[in-house]
Order: C-alpha cells, then structure tokens, then sequence
C-alpha cells in the first residue's frame, strides 16, 4: 500500500501530521471512503464498511507508531545538544575564596595553635549565667544593657563575646588551661565601626597560683601582634575590663602612617587592636577553681580584617557584597 509506506518513510513530525490530515481529516481520504457507503448496494454494505473500519484502524496505528518513534528521536536529539558536560572548566575562570573575615580568623588561630593552644567552641544563644554573671558582670553594669544585647523573651541571650565558651571550659575541666575561642558574637549597634555580629578570638591561659604573669601575657601578645603586622611598635595602656585585673588595652603603631599621625589612627600614631589582663578572682571563684592565675585576652577579627586589607567601612565586610569580595579572591 502506498499510503503505509509514506507513513513508514516520514522522516520528521510535520511531515507525518501532514499526512495524518490527509487522511483522516475531515476532507481527508478515509471520509472520502466512507462517503462513497451510501451508494454502495445494501448486501455489499456491510462487507465494504468493515474492509474500511480495518483499513482505518490499521492506518491509524501506523501513524500512532511512527509518531512514537520520531517524538523519541526529537526528545533524544534535544537532550544531546542541551547535555551539559559538568566535568568541563568554566570558561568564566571564577573560583571561590574565603571571606576575608575567615582569613584573618584562620590566620590569627594558625599562630595560637603553633603556641599550643586548644580551639574550643560553644552556643551561641547563652544564658546570663555563662554570659554575664561568671564573668564578674554585675546587674548594673552598662554591658548587659538591653541596648547591647539581644534577649529572647524566655530570659536566654545571644552570646556578646566567646568568654562563655571559657567559663563552660573551666566548669568542665581542671586547670591547667590553655585554649582559644573563635567565633560570632552579637552586639545591638550598626554602625561604621560595629554590626550587630561579627568574630572574636578570645584566649585564656590558667595554671597553678603564681605560674602565669603579666609578662608571660606581654611577650605572648607581642609576638602574636609582630606575626599579624610585621614590624610594628606595640604598647599596653592600662584600662579596664570586668573580668580582668589589671586590664590592658594593646596598641600598635599605625599601619597607614609609621606613626607619624593620620586620618585612620585619630592623629594619634596608634592603633587599638587587643584587650587583654590577668583574670579576675571573682571568675575564678564562679567557676570553683583555687589556687590559680591566669591571663586572658580579646580580639576582634573584623578590626583585625579591615587593618590588613586597608577596609574604610567595617559594614561592608558584613554585608557580602559580591564587588568587595572579587577583590579579595
Ligand atoms: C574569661 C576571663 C577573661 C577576655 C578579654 C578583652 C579583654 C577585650 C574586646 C576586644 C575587642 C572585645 O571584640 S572586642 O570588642 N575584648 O578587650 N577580652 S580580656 O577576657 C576573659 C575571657 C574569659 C573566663
């Protein structure tokens, strides 16, 4: 039959439902057929009919299979040309980087464990125990403020320093101790200088009454000061900090002018980068050690971030934006 063999031999799906119309369509040449039933004779009628409805059902399926078989072929066809070959290189040539925030972190924990430091860590939502009130912080004091800190309604907190991994360090295990704590922390302040999060590096050091010093702090600090910015004057200016007595604030000579005075350092020559002190006897006796001392220090690593790579606003460390961190890649 030649019709069957123009099915067979169609070769896309326009060409095949060209000929489906032509048919079957309503002027197509089945309705042609069976038009010509009403001038069939009547003992003819039937035999003729069903010769017909054959023919009809076997056309159809020719054309029911050849549409499946080139419907397939299209599929095929599609996916080979949009197949993606995942193994390939982009040509794009961009690859991924650590924020420069993690660098300095990285860099800055690389030092502390070469010093035989232990990295510990901690929750972040914290209670006011561990928070707080180990730490020497009294009710009144401006730190626990509703303005610094973010409360939830059940009375918990989000930690505004690492020192709680200490305390739960301490409360944990017996002296000695020697660990960092990096990690985010939670401030309520937004502006050129502060975001409501960012990382510190605490350390603590504890051992037996009278084996840590002020010096030992000393000389740990400015090493780790020299290793973060070379060579650079260091000094420490007594302060104060709850948890620590005597306290210290650790400067660095500015990176931008030697020292002679600039826009970044106030005029002043210097730079803060640390506090630091000899912990307070009143943390001691919240976590139950006697007999000890211990020195601890502070650190923020955004601060630490923004010097080394000369960032003017501390906010777009925090915000992501994918211009400021191609430059650090
Ligand atoms: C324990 C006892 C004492 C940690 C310390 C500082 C001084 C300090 C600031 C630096 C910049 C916080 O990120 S910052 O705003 N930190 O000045 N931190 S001493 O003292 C501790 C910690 C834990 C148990």
């Amino acid at each position: 039959m030649k019709i069957l063999k123009k099915i067979q031999e169609a070769s896309s799906l326009e060409e095949l439902e060209g000929i489906r119309i032509k048919l079957f369509g309503k002027k197509g040449a089945l309705a042609g057929e069976f038009a010509k039933l009403k001038d069939i004779p009547g003992p003819e009628k039937k035999a003729f009919a069903e010769g017909l409805n054959k023919k009809k059902a076997m056309l159809q399926n020719a054309v029911d299979e050849k549409y499946e078989f080139l419907k397939s072929q299209e599929i095929e066809a599609m996916l080979k040309k949009e197949a993606i070959d995942v193994s390939l290189y982009s040509s794009l040539g961009k690859k991924g980087a650590l924020h420069p925030v993690m660098e300095t972190m990285d860099k800055i924990i690389d030092y502390f464990v070469a010093m035989n430091f232990a990295v510990k860590d901690g929750p972040m939502v914290e209670d006011d125990f561990h928070n707080f009130e180990a730490l020497n912080l009294p009710k009144s004091h401006p730190a626990r403020d509703m303005q610094d800190t973010f409360y939830f309604n059940d009375g918990g907190l989000l930690r505004t320093h690492t020192s709680p991994v200490q305390i739960r360090t301490m409360l944990k295990t017996k002296p000695p101790i020697r660990i960092i704590s990096p990690g985010s922390v939670f401030r309520r302040d937004y502006d050129l200088t502060h975001t409501p999060m960012f990382h510190q590096v605490e350390g603590l050091v504890v051992d037996e009454s009278g084996t840590v010093s002020f010096a030992n702090l000393k000389s740990i600090l400015t090493d780790f000061l020299h290793y973060m910015f070379g060579d650079v004057e260091v000094r420490f200016r007594p302060s104060f900090f709850p948890f620590t007595e005597p306290s210290a604030e650790v400067d660095i000579s500015c990176i931008f002018c030697a020292g002679d005075g600039c826009r970044v350092c106030s005029h002043t020559g210097w730079l803060e980068v640390l506090g630091c002190g000899i912990v307070d006897p009143n943390v001691f006796k919240a976590v139950g050690y006697d007999d000890v001392s211990g020195y601890a220090f502070g650190l923020g690593v955004e601060r630490f971030a923004m010097l080394m790579h000369k960032v003017p606003d501390l906010r777009s460390l925090f915000e992501g934006d994918i211009r400021l961190l191609e430059q650090f890649r």
